[in-house]
């Protein structure tokens, strides 16, 4: 009898494990935690960012799409944050902004396009 009930608790302890282990997989497919950190788009058209300057969180993912048919960049003033290098037509490049603060850039191509990103906390 002590046997059965041994079974029958250790049975238990391995579905309630597998249902842990599948609700913790199905949280991290979950379509809110991608809407938390959503990926915003700047367009690089008629020589400017578009917007050039935008507001993000913290962990933001920027995407800057080339529509010229002329080769820009997307790179930081500082030199070392960012640089997408030279974007062809219809070219992107991702960046994700981990830190907070001001980031400035520019084409280096076309130093006058210059655009701001600012990260929130
Ligand atoms: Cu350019």
């Amino acid at each position: 009898m002590r046997r059965i009930i041994l079974l029958m608790t250790v049975g238990a302890l391995v579905v309630v494990d597998t249902l842990l282990a599948v609700s913790v997989a199905g949280a991290h497919k979950h379509p809110t935690a991608m809407a938390k950190h959503p990926t915003r788009t700047v367009l690089i058209q008629d020589f400017s960012f578009k917007p050039a300057h935008i507001t993000i969180k913290r962990g933001t993912k920027v995407r800057w799409i080339n529509k010229d048919s002329t080769a820009h960049t997307a790179t930081a003033n500082n030199g070392r944050s960012f640089d997408s290098g030279s974007l062809g037509k219809g070219q992107s490049y991702t960046h994700t902004f981990k830190r907070a603060g001001k980031q400035r850039y520019h084409c280096e191509i076309h130093p006058h396009m210059k655009g701001r990103i600012t990260v929130k906390r």
